[in-house]
């Protein structure tokens, strides 16, 4: 089978996980990286393989026939690089947060969308392998008619943030970075939302932003969604980076618990699972489920692009989870249910 041949873009810290999860797809072939210092670009080539390193996204693109490009860029950088590549309609995937405000995400749609170059947001918590395991457990048990979930993400682990420097100066914080994920959950699990409360709280002043939030979601088919996220959570274990959920529906309820286990409570009986994430070489606790989501997310976005077929978790789809995003912050700020 004729491999794919990628590009990466971004060769920070989270960009490692990538290009690792890259290598275990065996009709891939990265072979370009590219960062706007390039020395990291050189040194993430020699690191990890690569055959060419690049300083400009253009001159890589003139240079060599590429199938698809993976960006591991902050947000603020999404819309220029959006524009050069739905330009050379380059099928895309790129991190989330997909862009700094809707209107930059509506922006950079509208140009793959005029250029038919498939866009997907890497948006990897839904393809963690717990939270998979629940969906297909709520599938195999016929678990019907949800009302309620509780969605948490809450750990006092300095790891989910010292690598990550960048995060200590947004003026919005976690609802930005991790709530999005939380908030895609929500959509993932019990639909799409009508409206959104939410109260925001800052425990840690090393950040200008919020450190904790908690939001209920009222969704359209009448459930009930909270979430909720804190980097001040003090536990022994620390739950650094599990997210936490519990779902009811009409026949019965699901829990995903600290360690990934899983309780089934149906027809007066309780089952346990197990939602282990795949071991592989170079996936370590604390990170291994996220780590190990990249692959699956990965394997989706290249699926998708073969079978011709749009991405569950397309730019088109992700401007939903990160309009939760921006109503959330505008909930707090009037200090009211902001309609969907
Ligand atoms: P980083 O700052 O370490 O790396 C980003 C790199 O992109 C930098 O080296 C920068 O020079 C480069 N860059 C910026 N603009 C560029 C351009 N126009 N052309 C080429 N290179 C460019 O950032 P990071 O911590 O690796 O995070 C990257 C993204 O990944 C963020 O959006 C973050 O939220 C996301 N992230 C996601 C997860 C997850 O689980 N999904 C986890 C961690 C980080
Ligand atoms: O940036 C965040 C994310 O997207 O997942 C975990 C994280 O790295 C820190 O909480």
């Amino acid at each position: 089978m004729k491999k794919l041949k990628g590009a990466l873009i971004g060769c920070g810290f989270f960009a490692e996980n990538h290009i690792l999860a890259w290598k275990e797809l065996r009709n891939i072939e990265i072979i370009c990286v590219c960062d706007l210092d390039i020395k990291k670009a050189n040194k993430f080539k020699s690191k990890f393989n690569i055959l060419h390193s690049y300083s400009s996204i253009e001159l890589m693109l003139k240079k060599h026939k590429i199938d698809f490009v993976d960006v591991v860029t902050t947000m603020e950088t999404h819309l220029n690089i959006g524009k050069i590549l739905s330009k050379y309609k380059i099928p895309t995937s790129i991190q989330k947060p997909f862009a700094e405000n809707l209107s930059n995400a509506k922006k950079i749609v509208s140009l793959y969308k005029k250029n038919k170059t498939p866009l997907m947001v890497h948006e990897n918590f839904r393809w963690q392998s717990p939270l998979l395991k629940l969906k297909e457990i709520i599938n195999k048990e016929q678990l019907t008619k949800p009302h309620y979930a509780k969605i948490s993400f809450r750990h006092a682990n300095p790891v989910g943030y010292t690598n990550q420097t960048y995060l200590y100066d947004l003026k919005e914080y976690l609802t930005l970075d991790v709530g999005i994920h939380l908030f895609d959950l929500s959509r993932f699990f019990m639909g799409e939302a009508k409206s959104i409360y939410t109260v925001n709280q800052n425990t840690n002043n090393k950040f200008k932003g919020e450190t904790d939030f908690i939001s209920l979601i009222r969704n359209k088919n009448k459930s009930i969604t909270i979430v909720d996220a804190s980097i001040s959570s003090i536990k022994k274990p620390d739950r650094f980076a599990q997210t936490l959920v519990n779902l009811e529906f009409s026949n019965g309820s699901i829990d995903l618990d600290y360690n990934y286990k899983i309780t089934l409570h149906k027809n007066n009986k309780k089952k346990i699972y197990n939602g282990k994430p795949k071991k592989y070489k170079w996936i370590s606790k604390p990170w291994d489920q996220i780590q190990e989501s990249v692959i699956n997310t990965h394997k989706h976005f290249i699926d998708s692009l073969i079978n011709r077929v749009k991405h569950d978790t397309s730019g088109e789809d992700n401007i939903k989870s990160l309009s939760l995003v921006f109503n959330s912050y505008k909930s707090d700020k009037l200090r009211k249910e902001i309609k969907i």
